[in-house]
């Protein structure tokens, strides 16, 4: 396995290197056949200017992943088979498109736990290549973590168990193999995770899936000319942007649904984009949950960031809108999901008290016992100064103790860019940002937080099991190209 991971880590570092020497060349003599030139002998472009993506058409409607169904339940304990998978999806009408998915050919069924749930899960590699199984926010074992540790091989199957000992929430899943993880995600590997638990259930909210309740998937794609999901051509070292807006598996896809409130539940499940959701017309929204549960109270926002991996709980209330129809859209106005209005059905919620979150004051006081600095563009990024090695530990902390940690995305000469920072196996809390108080959005549990150039945020810690978990740059390129530490939780 090391052998293979060392050929991975080379195999990567070769690219990238000839990759960042391209993106000089074309700095110095903003020579287009230069940079693509290069790029030919490396066996596939990489085109270091960002895609610009364009309005969602709304030509297709929206639809929603399947529930996945347990193979068994007895009492407290259930038993689910997830099969990793290459299919054919008709993305676009009369043409077939390559893809990857999870029980399916494209993304992955839902899986729905309760908390207190003894869960065994087979997992199956029916690829060509490995894969690992990784649940994105979920606190288990490093065991079951899925990170790049525990590879299954093309054909290979492992068996994982846990308990599902947290707060409602909505989580995703997706592959983690060491280099390998953008373009898995990118042809289709990730699906939705939500644990439900007494609370949940009991408010006052809309909660009926794909009714009022909605998972909304964000990812963007770039198709080529022949519909198809080529990696390799479209590969950035600075995160992979698509040009086209894919929704759960649907492009150009549109909500319909009536005039009536519903909870949205986004997930950035894309490569690198961020979002700043909004809706037009001024249509207010306000969020009920972040990453690990749900905030204290609906906090009213104007502007959602969410950086890959991240997930935000909205409700929005559509009766509220003049005519029939209006637009989930980006920070430049860009048409990110229309929807299409019906009938005129009242509900509200008069859900004012969600959750209670409780943080240790004397955190506020504390001085950070971890310091995490992410740094660096294309080829150089790094996590205190240093690439993800599998064989070095880079900490270690004490199963159940609360540490604060310093996150900092630090400018270098290069500039600085956004890092979204995720650490497995645990929510956190976000104590501070550059010493202030946290943002509404940032108020609940996280396990990824979205920091621009320059920020520094204060999180509290907890490791609820022990093991080796991964902690890292979101943007999936970035995360492969090394932008990745280990902790050993004892
Ligand atoms: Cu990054």
């Amino acid at each position: 396995m090391k052998l293979k991971w060392t050929m991975a880590i080379v195999a990567t570092s070769v690219l990238l290197t000839a990759c960042n020497q391209a993106q000089t060349e074309k700095e110095n003599t903003n020579s287009k056949e230069t940079h693509s030139m290069m790029h030919t002998k490396q066996n596939g472009a990489m085109d270091h200017e960002q895609k610009k993506l364009q309005n969602n058409t709304g030509e297709n409607t929206l639809t929603f992943p399947a529930v996945l169904q347990p193979d068994a339940k007895k009492g407290n304990h259930v038993t689910y088979t997830i099969t990793a998978q290459t299919g054919k999806s008709e993305l676009f009408k009369g043409h077939q498109t390559e893809t990857f998915g999870y029980n399916g050919s494209l993304l992955g069924q839902t899986l729905r736990l309760e908390e207190g749930q003894d869960v065994t899960i087979h997992l199956k590699n029916k690829l060509k290549e490995a894969t690992t199984f990784h649940w994105h926010g979920l606190e288990v074992s490093g065991d079951a973590d899925g990170g790049p540790h525990k590879l299954i091989e093309a054909g290979g199957e492992q068996t994982i168990h846990f308990k599902v000992t947290q707060q409602a929430a909505t989580l995703w899943y997706h592959p983690h193999p060491m280099g390998n993880t953008a373009q898995q995600v990118y042809k289709g590997l990730a699906g939705l995770l939500y644990i439900d638990d007494m609370k949940s259930k009991a408010l006052d909210i809309p909660k009926t899936y794909g009714e009022d309740d909605f998972p909304i998937i964000l990812q963007d794609r770039t198709f080529t000319k022949d519909q198809q999901l080529v990696y390799k051509d479209v590969a950035n070292i600075d995160g992979t942007y698509g040009d086209t807006m894919m929704i759960n598996g649907v492009v150009n896809a549109a909500l319909h649904t009536d005039k009536k409130l519903v909870r949205l539940r986004i997930l950035n499940g894309s490569n690198a984009r961020n979002y700043h959701v909004h809706f037009d017309q001024n249509i207010a929204f306000t969020q009920i949950a972040t990453d690990g549960g749900f905030l204290e109270t609906p906090k009213k926002m104007s502007d959602l960031l969410l950086g890959a991996g991240e997930r935000a709980e909205i409700l929005v209330d559509f009766s509220k809108v003049k005519g029939n129809s209006l637009n989930l859209v980006d920070q430049d106005g860009t048409v990110l999901m229309p929807i299409q209005l019906s009938k005129n059905v009242v509900t509200s919620s008069a859900t004012t008290k969600l959750n209670t979150i409780n943080t240790d004051e004397k955190l506020y006081e504390q001085e950070a016992s971890k310091v995490v600095k992410m740094e660096g563009m294309g080829e150089n990024v790094t996590i205190n100064g240093q690439k993800f090695d599998e064989n070095r530990i880079d900490f270690t902390q004490k199963q159940g103790a609360t540490e604060v940690w310093e996150i900092e995305n630090a400018i270098t000469d290069e500039g600085g860019m956004i890092h979204p920072f995720h650490i497995h196996g645990t929510q956190f809390q976000v104590l501070s940002i550059n010493g202030e108080k946290p943002e509404a959005s940032l108020q609940g549990y996280k396990d990824t937080i979205t920091l621009q150039p320059g920020q520094k945020a204060k999180i509290a810690v907890t490791f609820p099991y022990k093991g080796t978990y991964m902690f890292h740059c979101h943007i999936l390129e970035h995360e492969d190209n090394g932008m990745m530490g280990q902790i050993q939780v004892k």
